[in-house]
């Protein structure tokens, strides 16, 4: 991996995209729902502006598709990333070279998941930064499971419609302001639940700011200890418990 971090910063850009990725497939209980219902960005290059509304579900995320997946609140989802569209092969690294840092899932109830445009409020459903104790990123995480990053979709939410953002961010460059590689894509998913709470959120953008701790990080430095994912805190069951 040093090598091709080596080489990528000789030949420049269009080396670096192969270490790029996008998440692209989905898992709702343990079946593959492949891109059904996914909201694919045009290309595996990062978003790297915190305050453009790309920041939500990517370029062209704002546009639906037409399929939409049904999932059951209180099982579990799985988001797969891979570095080159529809190749999914386990041997190839999810996102590669060193673009270690977070991986990170977020909901946003919506009236209808083929129209919204990602404009409503946003709250974490899941979370792996870094753990200091094995040296393993949410990357690394999703290298060792052949993309795949599984959660528990909350009980308690409300049945309805939703969309599902992952993301990864890429730290490898973020020492400095802008720095940072946001890796999104949007789920479209409706949701059957007997819950009757949905949580409060934060926007995108807005929720996050180019010098927060857990963007403008330097991973490299022997300072570097802990990590703090940017964002609100994720959603815990106590959450609802309080309410
Ligand atoms: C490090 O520990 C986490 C649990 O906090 C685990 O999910 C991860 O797989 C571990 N990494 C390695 C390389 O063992
Ligand atoms: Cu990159």
């Amino acid at each position: 991996m040093k090598g091709l971090a080596i080489a990528s910063a000789i030949l420049g850009s269009a080396s670096m995209a192969a270490a790029h990725a996008t998440f692209q497939q989905l898992w709702v209980d343990g079946v593959d729902q492949d891109t059904k219902c996914a909201r694919l960005p045009p290309s595996n290059s990062p978003v790297t502006d915190v305050t453009s509304p790309n920041i939500r579900c990517n370029v062209g995320g704002a546009k639906g598709v037409s399929g939409v997946c049904e999932a059951t609140a209180g099982k579990t989802m799985a988001v797969e990333m891979h570095q080159q569209p529809g190749d999914r092969k386990c041997s190839t690294e999810a996102i590669g070279g060193n673009h270690f840092g977070p991986v990170m899932v977020y909901m946003s109830r919506v009236d209808d998941a083929a129209a919204a445009d990602g404009s409503g409020s946003w709250f974490k459903v899941d979370e792996f930064g870094y753990d200091a104790d094995n040296k393993t990123w949410g990357t690394d995480v999703l290298n060792a499971g052949c993309g795949k990053r599984t959660f528990t979709v909350p009980a308690h939410l409300p049945a309805g419609d939703y969309l599902v953002r992952a993301e990864a961010i890429a730290l490898h460059t973020a020492s400095q302001v802008g720095g940072a590689q946001f890796y999104m894509t949007c789920y479209q998913v409706k949701l059957s639940s007997s819950g009757s709470q949905l949580p409060d959120g934060v926007s995108l953008p807005g929720a996050y700011k180019a010098t927060d701790p857990g963007i403008k990080v330097d991973i490299w430095g022997n300072g570097f200890k802990s990590y703090e994912e940017p964002g609100p805190a994720k959603i815990a069951d106590s959450y609802f418990r309080r309410r």
